[in-house]
């Protein structure tokens, strides 16, 4: 075949591509919310009722009655959530509430969990 026209490309190049230039895609991104964990306390049988409610109250800012409530449910149900925080704070709140048990000399379980 004579080569002395030049040939046209066997598949026309759209503009801007493969040509080193960046091309934005439209993608649904799913963005999971921040996990957040809730801050458990568990019942036993020697730590007082007294230091349960001063606990929820000094760490979870809850007034006396609704401390009270959380303590006695507590007591008659196993567990029983104190609140629900970011990891971070919830990770803080369990250490600090231990350390003011183990301080105390009781054997107050503090646990967090994904809520
Ligand atoms: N069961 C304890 C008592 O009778 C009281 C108690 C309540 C202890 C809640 C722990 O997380 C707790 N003295």
């Amino acid at each position: 075949m004579p080569t002395d026209k030049p040939q046209p490309p066997n598949e026309p190049v759209p503009p801007d591509e493969g040509q080193g230039s960046t091309v934005a895609e439209r993608q649904a991104i799913r963005v999971e919310p921040p996990p957040v964990y809730q801050v458990v306390l568990l019942n036993d049988d020697y730590t007082p009722m007294e230091f349960v409610v001063m606990v929820l109250q000094q760490y979870f800012q809850r007034d006396i009655e609704a401390a009270t409530q959380i303590m006695l449910k507590i007591h008659h149900e196993g567990r029983g959530i104190c609140g629900v925080y970011p990891r971070d704070v919830a990770a803080t709140k369990v250490e600090m509430v231990l350390a003011a048990a183990r301080r105390a000399g009781h054997p107050l379980q503090c646990i967090m969990e994904v809520a």
